[in-house]
């Protein structure tokens, strides 16, 4: 398991959070250049950007140590590395839900990189509402004397799923879960919305590429007359 690679790592010299928040750093630098070397590949060969854009983040201690009592454990280093899986996090956002997979399937075709869970909240979305596509993977961080296999928890989905996810988040937190039920509710029914407007949006853009391909067939024809 790669949890054992950070835990082993931990006996010898994973003495303290800095440690720890080192190599979840050095993580999400090394997939944030993965992502980024992938969406140039993609505006290179295909002229078009998969991603609208990426953000990544380090969860406050105070979420971790939440995260942990939540689930029933103590706060201890060994438990942060075993059970918090979004210690370290990236939020990609992109434009089409077709893009969703397409950034999904290169970054799990990296042979560096290990997929420990997929969660498809688009095709299943939450009892909330929320939509996304997570991926916890691990990624190996080279050290000088060894190298740790360290988690990162991808979110990847539109900017429309991205906008609701933020006002839902918020609102959460106002009312610690607890919402009146007509908030939930309007919440529950934007979200239907949001995918509405995802799959309408995802058509009308595969309409005008079948309609630019049809022109470039055209012109070829036209060319070769
Ligand atoms: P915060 O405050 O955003 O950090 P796992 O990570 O798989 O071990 P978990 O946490 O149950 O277990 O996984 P899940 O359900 O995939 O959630 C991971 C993260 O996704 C959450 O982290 C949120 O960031 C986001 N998320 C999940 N459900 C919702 C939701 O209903 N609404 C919104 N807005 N975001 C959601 P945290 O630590 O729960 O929260």
């Amino acid at each position: 398991m790669s949890d054992e690679s950070i835990l082993s790592l931990e006996n010898e010299s994973i003495d303290s959070w800095e440690t720890l928040i080192f190599l979840y750093t050095s993580a999400l630098k090394e997939v944030g250049t993965k992502i980024d070397i992938l969406n140039d590949e993609f505006q290179h060969i295909h002229k078009y950007n998969p991603i609208e854009h990426v953000k990544s983040r380090i969860k406050k201690p105070e979420s971790i140590v939440k995260k942990l009592r939540r689930n029933g454990y103590e706060s201890t280093l060994e438990n942060m590395v075993r059970y918090v899986n979004d210690i370290a996090g990236i939020r990609i956002t992109c434009s089409f839900t077709s893009d969703i997979y397409r950034i999904a399937d290169m970054i799990a075709k990296q042979s560096d990189l290990r997929i420990l869970s997929l969660k498809d909240y688009i095709k299943n979305p939450k009892a909330s509402g929320y939509q996304s596509y997570h991926m916890i993977i691990t990624v190996p961080i080279f050290l000088s004397d060894q190298v740790v296999d360290t988690k990162v928890e991808v979110q990847i989905r539109t900017v429309a799923q991205d906008f609701w996810a933020s006002l839902e988040h918020k609102i959460y937190y106002k009312f610690e879960g607890n919402a009146p039920a007509y908030i939930s509710q309007e919440l529950r029914d934007c979200a239907k919305i949001v995918a509405n407007l995802d799959a309408r949006m995802l058509s009308l853009n595969e309409a005008i590429q079948s309609l630019d391909a049809e022109d470039k067939t055209a012109a070829k024809a036209g060319k070769q007359e």
